[in-house]
């Protein structure tokens, strides 16, 4: 009986260390505390309706999770091996750096490129990465962006951002194709942790749930996005 209660702890403690493999920062004590939420993005031919001019001050802050300081900046590894033409990194770059300058947190540390190695995909791993991968063919989701934090306490833990690499993507804003900065600057407002925003009126935002081929209203960031990122992380 004994012999049988040593076998299953044991069994336990390797099924546990190896789970801490890729539990990396997280303490095993934490782990089932975590939860996963993925925001879903679709990109659209034409815009649904003609977005309005005037910008709202709405936002979303999701379930009231944010980044605490003790975690704060986040140092984020973007892989561009896959990316759908050259150049994407700056675009996401400037993504990042857009959300950095609203706030007087730093939010953002460094952002590194690369553009050699495999990316190890949506996983709890320590890292915070942007990859291009193949989502769901032309057409659909553009961008996911997955968020871990704990249940418990609300604090932020790690995301993974995916960008489909089997749609039509610009740097220029060219309007037969998803614009990289401006999906990469909504992604990165759900980084921090704003949610999408689904009413016409708040059509001319950054974190409008919303986007189409040409679009670039996302680049820059609205009064709503402003005031979602500073009441959470500071003027
Ligand atoms: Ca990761
Ligand atoms: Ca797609
Ligand atoms: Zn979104």
């Amino acid at each position: 009986m004994r012999r049988i209660a040593l076998a299953v702890i044991l069994a336990t403690l390797v099924i546990v260390s190896g789970f801490g493999v890729a539990l990396a920062k997280p303490s095993l004590l934490d782990a089932g505390n975590i939860e996963r939420g993925a925001f879903v993005d679709y990109g659209y031919s034409s815009p649904p309706w003609y977005p309005p001019e005037e910008e709202t001050d709405s936002y979303k802050w999701a379930l009231r999770i944010y980044w605490s300081n003790e975690n704060l900046p986040l140092n984020i590894t973007v892989y561009t091996g896959n990316e759908p033409i050259s150049g994407t990194f700056t675009a996401i770059e400037a993504g990042f750096t857009t959300w950095d300058a609203a706030t007087s947190t730093s939010v953002y540390g460094s952002i590194t490129e690369n553009s050699t190695g495999t990316w190890p995909g949506v996983i709890l791993d320590g890292n915070n990465t942007v990859a291009w991968a193949s989502i769901d063919g032309p057409g659909g989701i553009i961008g996911v962006t997955y968020y871990w934090y704990y249940r418990d306490t609300k604090k932020m833990v790690e995301f993974d951002i995916v960008l489909d690499s089997d749609d039509t993507w610009s740097t220029s804003g060219a309007t037969t194709a998803f614009d990289v900065q401006n999906v990469a600057t909504h992604e990165a407002g759900h980084t921090l942790v704003l949610g999408d925003l689904r009413s016409p009126r708040d059509g001319a935002l950054t974190m409008h749930a919303y986007t189409w081929l040409g679009d670039t209203i996302k680049r820059t960031l609205g009064v709503g996005d402003i005031l979602g990122i500073q009441t959470i992380y500071g003027e």
